[in-house]
């Protein structure tokens, strides 16, 4: 096993079914990567540690996602220096996962998270791909193909929906 180089963490295991996304498309891309529960809330000491200690372990990306007040992607981001991606998550205390989305998102000057759309683990493991992709052209290369097959399944549509027009 490589040491992983993407980090997903997440604030529950409520959170899990959301997350594990992002861990698939890594997986699909050939990007080592760990998954753990860190709670910004719950266990404040675990983050602090867990976002100090990441970029001394080989991480290079965190991916966070959290529901409701979700502080986690904020604060990990206000202690480590490498790029931290948010995935509002839609969860069981959440006002229609805008509570959330305005958490992760409204973040101050000079402390970026860069936040992917509501549940949208699956984004948040792309983009952590193409920021390790772009030190690494065999993972570029995996993400370059898996664009080519998204451009090629609308193409696939493109006839029976143009012969609407022609009947
Ligand atoms: C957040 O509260 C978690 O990230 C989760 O989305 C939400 C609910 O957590 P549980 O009550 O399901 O553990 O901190």
């Amino acid at each position: 096993m490589s040491k992983p180089q993407v980090g997903i963490i997440m604030g529950s295991k409520s959170d899990l079914p959301i997350m594990q996304q992002a861990a698939e498309m890594l997986e699909q891309f050939g990007v080592p990567f760990e998954i753990t529960v860190v709670s910004a809330h719950r266990t404040p000491m675990r983050m602090v540690e867990y976002a100090k200690n990441a970029s001394g372990r080989g991480l290079k990306v965190i991916i966070a996602g959290a529901g409701g007040a979700a502080h986690l992607p904020g604060m990990v981001a206000s202690i480590t220096s490498l790029p931290v991606i948010g995935v509002p998550v839609k969860s069981s205390n959440s006002i229609d996962g805008w509570d959330s989305i305005l958490s992760i998102l409204q973040m101050p000057n000079g402390v970026p998270v860069a936040t992917v759309a509501l549940n949208a683990a699956k984004n948040a493991g792309i983009l952590a791909g193409q920021v390790i992709g772009a030190s690494d052209t065999s993972i570029q290369k995996k993400i370059s193909e898996y664009k080519q097959e998204l451009r090629q399944k609308v193409l696939d549509t493109v006839p029976e929906v143009e012969a609407l027009g022609k009947k």
